[in-house]
């Protein structure tokens, strides 16, 4: 509820029609996809300040050490989370990062109108998040469809089969399953493991939440997942940079 009223402030601040004229609206966008089609190892490092089951993760560092070094280490892409109420981000923290780095980004956030897709691009992302929990099946086809329409790619993010096979359509690009169930905040890789071969082949398998070691990162890429979302285990290190380095290597 209270997106949606954030939502229709910020459209009367920054209208459409000055967001399209922005250079980084015009700019053209890196696929996530292709990416992470050329890796077995895709790492998508996020920069994730707090979140509702752990509060404060990492205020010490900025989005440019983090990001610049997460790109430097090797990541594939890089997940900002832009939410304030829950995760403490903003905006201009993908703006930053996108003046830091050259390869993919999401914004990370939840995305319930048309216009937060034109506000991603126009603050530098490359890939969007459409959450199956929070949008019913026509709207996430509704958004995805838009996404693809202004050049960026679409992570559908699914927690149980049933939002799986409600939701999925050809406007999708990559599907996120994610390892943390949001009523308890417990995390199982279980999630990802039963999930795998109900997602057909033509979408890049994304493992999201609760990675912390590499071991899982192999036993995720047996069951065909080609990219791993992890925050909180680089995140809660004094340089979250020299963490994704070492997990990568
Ligand atoms: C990262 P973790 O456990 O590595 O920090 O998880 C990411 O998957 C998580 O932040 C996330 C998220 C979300 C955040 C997954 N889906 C939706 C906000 C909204």
């Amino acid at each position: 509820q209270s997106k949606y009223k954030e939502v229709a402030l910020r459209k009367e601040q920054f209208p459409i029609k000055k967001l399209e004229k922005t250079p980084l609206f015009e700019r053209a966008t890196v696929s996530i996809k292709n990416a992470l089609q050329h890796t077995n190892k895709g790492i998508i490092a996020e920069f994730k300040r707090q979140s509702p089951s752990k509060g404060i993760i990492n205020d010490k560092v900025s989005v440019e050490e983090v990001t610049q070094g997460y790109a430097e280490a090797g990541a594939t892409g890089i997940s900002v989370l832009t939410d304030t109420e829950y995760f403490g981000g903003k905006s201009e923290d993908l703006m930053q990062a996108r003046s830091c780095v050259h390869i993919p980004l999401l914004r990370k956030d939840f995305t319930i109108d048309e216009y937060q897709i034109i506000e991603a691009k126009a603050i530098g992302a490359d890939f969007i998040l459409l959450i199956a929990a929070a949008l019913n099946p026509k709207q996430i086809k509704q958004l995805a469809e838009f996404a693809h329409s202004i050049q960026l790619e679409v992570l559908m993010e699914v927690h149980d089969l049933a939002e799986l096979q409600a939701s999925l359509n050809y406007h999708l690009d990559l599907v996120g399953v994610n390892n943390r169930n949001l009523k308890n905040f417990e995390v199982s890789i279980d999630t990802s493991k039963q999930l795998a071969e109900h997602i057909p082949s033509e979408f890049v398998k994304i493992s999201e939440s609760g990675i912390s070691e590499i071991e899982n990162v192999k036993i995720l890429q047996e069951y065909g997942y080609q990219g791993f979302l992890i925050g909180e285990n680089f995140m809660k290190t004094k340089n979250p940079a020299q963490a994704c380095k070492e997990f990568i290597a």
